[in-house]
């Protein structure tokens, strides 16, 4: 059985796995930190700081950068290249890129004697990408959801109402802003689509499972709508690539990576999907049945669902499940920027951290309350300017009692905002860089009040993209990978504290309260 590479493109980093699907293990991981091994390019978190209006925009020159150290130093490593038969990807969803006519000639005639981002960089229609924590798009929202007689029919088309990170809202926001350069754009990619089209030497197809978060593709035909591409921008379907499902082998491996890496010239590349839909596959719970929660850049909460459910209040979305039906998911944008604002704050590393969120101050906090909005929430959408501390003595913020507010705030947000999806789950998957925080497990399993498990792997996205590479290219069997790589870690399962059911319960009282009376004016 084959050796397969799974990619993960997402905010802060670029990072591989690969996996010897025979023996049942990763044989290599690597990981390319665009704030500290591309600090040229002034993105310390793998976005441009200081956007205005609500603006968060990244370099996708970046991007290619990052890829291309990636794979410089698995070429540097033990490993041989040259076996890896397949590869997919993952990308931070809802990010798009602007390219001219001229990008599918390049794309494919790839020069391997030049670097991606010299060839890729004429062809850029605009020099940055909108990405999933831009909030800038409000107005274009309500004109998507007035042309289509309101937001109920954009959900129940797309299976989200028109939301300001999705593509299309940010598509209508650049064709409105500067038509001259949507005039010359020949084509329109996310992030994933476009990682795998320079994967793939050609322009490629977008997939459901990615595609779901555009609110343009009709979630029930499959395929673009042509009532939200009008709604959207003129012209816009001549400049979106095809809807595909996300098993689809789009093709051979560029040359580029074979003469450059070493790369076999018969590896396959397998349409990449978003972060979230393939960690669905990575943690295992790509059939109905488990909820994962996943603290990365953004903390999100998702599950397979046997038909596509939508969210009345508009917070939470359903995408295409790689494996095929549907996901839903709910994404909150002050997770581990929020966590580590209050880490540094304090003055604290992770592993103090870790020991404040389970030291002294008991479960709920003694009362005391935090509203954790550093920054613009969209789940619930508030405007915050900073977080909202309810309860503290003036002057008597504690350390732990700040830790333990900011992780009750935020679980007790997640929990209040996902019970529309009417799932009372026994278990908890976690994942993300933030899940080996064994305060924040407690703290979630506190919260949820149900045992929280954590599988070996942290990096579930890429794990999941090589997964699907492994069985859409090379026919390996879901179940048996699922066997070998998504099993929880040994002794990792947290659970309960004993008797903190009523105190959550009392808590979350009093949290929802203090968000209404702090946002009264906003929808919760
Ligand atoms: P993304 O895929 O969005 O780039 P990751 O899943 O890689 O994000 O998670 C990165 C985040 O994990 C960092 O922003 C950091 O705040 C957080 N993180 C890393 N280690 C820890 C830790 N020990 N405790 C809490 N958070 C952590
Ligand atoms: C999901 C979302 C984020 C990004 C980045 O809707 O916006 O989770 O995918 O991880």
């Amino acid at each position: 059985m084959p050796i397969v590479l799974g990619l993960d493109s997402s905010t802060q980093s670029v990072s591989a796995v690969v996996l010897d699907t025979a023996a049942g293990t990763i044989i290599h991981e690597a990981s390319v930190s665009f704030g500290e091994d591309l600090p040229d390019y002034g993105q310390p978190s793998g976005f441009m700081p200081n956007g205005e209006d609500g603006e968060v925009h990244s370099d996708p020159l970046m991007w290619l950068d990052g890829l291309e150290l990636l794979f410089t130093r698995l070429a540097e490593s033990d490993l041989d290249l040259s076996q890896i038969k397949a590869i997919a990807g993952s990308g931070q969803q809802h990010g798009s890129v602007y390219l001219d006519h001229g990008f599918a000639d390049t794309v494919q005639n790839l020069d391997p004697s030049k670097t991606l981002k010299s060839q890729a960089l004429s062809h850029l229609t605009r020099q940055s990408a909108p990405i999933w924590m831009d909030t800038s798009t409000s107005n274009e929202c309500a004109e998507i959801a007035k042309a289509m007689g309101g937001d109920a029919e954009v959900c129940r088309r797309s299976g989200s109402i028109a939301i300001e990170r999705f593509t299309g809202p940010q598509i209508r926001r650049f064709a409105k802003m500067s038509y001259d350069s949507w005039e010359l754009t020949g084509v329109i990619h996310l992030v994933s689509s476009f990682m795998a089209s320079i994967l793939a030497g050609q322009s490629v197809a977008i997939d459901h499972g990615d595609g779901a978060g555009m609110n343009l593709l009709n979630l029930a035909a499959g395929d673009w709508d042509h009532d939200l591409l009008e709604a959207t921008a003129p012209g816009l379907r001549e400049k979106l690539p095809p809807v595909q499902p996300s098993g689809t082998v789009a093709g051979k491996l560029s040359n580029y990576f074979v003469e450059r890496f070493g790369l076999s010239p018969d590896c396959e590349v397998v349409l990449f999907s978003g972060d979230n839909p393939c960690s669905l596959v990575g943690m295992g719970a790509s059939r109905p049945g488990k909820v994962v929660i996943s603290l990365g850049t953004s903390d999100t909460l998702f599950a397979a669902m046997p038909e596509a459910r939508t969210d009345p209040r508009g917070y939470g979305h359903a995408f295409g499940n790689p494996m095929g039906g549907f996901m839903s998911l709910i994404c909150f944008l002050n997770g581990s920027l929020a966590r580590e604002r209050v880490k540094d704050e304090l003055g604290l590393d992770w592993s103090d951290f870790e020991k404040e969120a389970l030291a002294a101050t008991p479960a709920g906090n003694e009362g005391r309350l935090m509203l954790p909005f550093f920054g613009p929430e969209i789940t619930p959408r508030v405007e915050s300017r900073d977080a909202v501390y309810l309860g503290w003595p003036e002057g008597a913020r504690d350390p732990a009692s700040v830790v333990r507010a900011v992780l009750e705030g935020q679980f007790l947000n997640m929990k209040v905002h996902s019970r529309w999806l009417g799932v009372d789950p026994e278990t908890i998957y976690l994942t993300g860089g933030a899940s080996q925080n064994d305060g924040i497990a407690q703290t979630v399993a506190n919260v949820f009040g149900v045992p929280v498990s954590r599988l070996t792997v942290a990096g579930s996205a890429a794990l999941g993209a090589a997964m699907r590479a492994a069985h859409a290219a090379c026919g390996v069997a879901l179940a048996e990978l699922e066997n070998a790589y998504c099993q929880p870690e040994a002794g990792s399962t947290v659970t309960p504290e004993d008797g903190v059911r009523e105190i959550f319960d009392d808590l979350e009282q009093k949290w929802v309260s203090a968000l209404h009376d702090s946002f009264s004016e906003t929808n919760h």
